[in-house]
């Protein structure tokens, strides 16, 4: 009768165990954190024929923390555009500006349109 080669002593778990990823295996996980930058929104104001200028030069001046002089610009781009920029903000500064441009306009019973859409 031969003579077998006892088999080598087993200390824990072997590398396709499951108990081998726990917290003593030594396997350092590492966390990838990826970050975005936020998307930027225009805030459209729109034309339209009973609006008083004076109105949405106050407004840009106000709202949107514009000189005199870009407010005019602005205001009389829209007046010949049809459409034209206040600024460029991120989501949640848009939807503010749009909202306080909207109530001014109403509580002031003017039709003034104004929007968002994504840079
Ligand atoms: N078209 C308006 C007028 O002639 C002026 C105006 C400009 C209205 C811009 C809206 O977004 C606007 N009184």
């Amino acid at each position: 009768m031969t003579k077998q080669t006892p088999p080598a002593p087993h200390n824990g778990p072997k590398r396709d165990d499951p108990r081998e990823q726990g917290p003593e295996s030594g396997v350092v996980e590492k966390t990838e954190i990826r970050t975005k930058r936020p998307s930027l929104y225009k805030v459209l104001l729109l034309n339209d024929d009973y609006t008083p200028m004076e109105f949405v030069v106050h407004l840009l001046r106000e709202v949107f923390h514009r000189t005199e002089e870009e407010a005019v610009r602005i205001m009389l781009s829209v007046h010949q555009d049809g459409v034209g920029v206040c600024g460029v903000y991120s989501f949640e500064i848009a939807e503010t500006k749009v909202a306080q441009v909207v109530a001014a306009a109403r509580h002031s019973e003017h039709p003034l349109q104004c929007t968002m859409e994504k840079a």
